[in-house]
């Protein structure tokens, strides 16, 4: 139910650390999570793992709520993030995939016609009844922070439909798209059709933003992002409008694509660590006239790097977060593996308490 809504007063989520920045309004301080702060690095996830499947631990609610509240507890973030992976919805309707141990999405036949596309349709409530479960029983354990849903952008699913497993040049993807155009934008929106039901599920069971992962899209020039991409990720982002909850885009190595995402429809724009926030947020106002809460942006290598190289790092982020009507606080991408969680931890608490007003 939209923030706004005339019928329902804010809740103390609403003015949580996170929604507040969210939404480009004053906080207590700047709110901070991290992409992938569910996973590998966390002794507790490689425990209660075990045995078990990616996939299958996705389909279990008792694991996916567990996973989900392990770093909120560990480290105090402002935000939990559902514990999923942006190919569960493909699942959920029946492609043929796995998601292998160090490898990432395999899918067994890849998108190359139209009679291919057959398998991917919209996720209906019922094809993932352990979605709803899931989040709903997070709300509730959660209390105040929020949990932000997510789901994967049209252009970074498609990639893996149409390689078949991940890539680094996503050669056969842009071979398709301008090979085929007309089955590239028959595949992207149906994509963007499976995100809008996936995400409807997450908010309308309580989730309080959501994320729109387009995490290869910088392997496009602008003009590819433009014509073959940003009209799929702006369907997305219009149809949850309805919903008032904030929006977050995100993809790495999208420094010449910020404007563009901003443009998409996001409320607020994920940054890596390549631009510096200021800057991100120049890139976004000269595009959309406005500029918007920003999300971002310490580089995940520095963690490993000592705490006399973080510091300055986080006091920078920090002073250069202030261009931004809204900072939210992450890294430029994923937690790595091999991170200490110690040093997460640290992170959590110098942001909390050098950015408190
Ligand atoms: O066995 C394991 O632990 C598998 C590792 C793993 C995990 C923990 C995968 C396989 N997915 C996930 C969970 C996941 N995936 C989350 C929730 C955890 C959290 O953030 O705390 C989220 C948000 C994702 C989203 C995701 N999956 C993205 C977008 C975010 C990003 O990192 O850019 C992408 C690109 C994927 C695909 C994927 N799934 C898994 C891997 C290793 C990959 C990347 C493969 C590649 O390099 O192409």
């Amino acid at each position: 139910m939209p923030f706004t809504s005339p019928d329902r007063s804010p809740t103390a989520t609403d003015r949580s650390a996170f929604l507040l920045a969210a939404r480009g309004e004053p906080g207590p301080h700047t709110p901070v999570w991290f992409m992938r702060q569910a996973g590998r690095s966390l002794p507790e996830y490689r425990a209660i793992r075990e045995g078990t499947t990616m996939l299958e631990s996705c389909m279990r609610p008792d694991l996916v709520v567990e996973i989900t509240l392990q770093p909120v507890r560990r480290y105090g973030v402002d935000a939990a993030i559902f514990f999923s992976d942006i190919v569960m919805p493909l699942k959920a309707v029946g492609v043929d995939l796995e998601i292998k141990p160090g490898v990432g999405p395999v899918v067994a036949s890849p998108v190359r016609s139209a009679d291919d596309l057959t398998a991917v349709r919209p996720v209906e409530p019922s094809d993932v009844p352990y979605i709803a479960d899931s989040v709903k029983q997070l709300v509730g354990e959660l209390g105040t922070t929020p949990l932000i849903g997510f789901a994967g952008a049209p252009f970074t699913v498609a990639s893996y439909l149409v390689e078949g497993g991940p890539s680094k040049d996503h050669a056969k993807t842009k071979a398709l798209m301008h090979g085929d155009p007309k089955l590239w934008h028959a595949l992207a929106d149906r994509l963007a059709d499976v995100a809008i039901a996936y995400l409807a599920v997450q908010i309308e069971s309580g989730a309080s933003a959501i994320q729109l992962f387009d995490s290869w899209a910088g392997a496009l020039s602008p003009r590819d992002y433009a014509e073959y991409v940003q009209p799929h990720s702006a369907k997305v982002f219009a149809a949850l409008e309805q919903y008032g909850v904030p929006r977050l885009h995100f993809g790495v190595n999208t420094g010449e694509l910020l404007g563009l995402m901003s443009e998409a429809g996001a409320d607020v724009v994920g940054v890596d660590w390549r631009v510096p926030l200021d800057e991100a947020v120049r890139r976004i106002s000269a595009a959309s006239g406005t500029p918007k809460p920003v999300q971002g942006n310490l580089d995940p290598a520095l963690l490993s790097a000592g705490w006399e190289a973080i510091e300055p790092e986080i006091d920078r982020i920090l002073a250069e977060g202030q261009a931004a009507p809204g900072h939210i606080f992450n890294l430029g991408h994923g937690v790595p593996p091999t991170a200490d969680p110690e040093v997460l931890h640290r992170v959590v608490r110098a942001v909390q308490q050098k950015s408190a007003r």
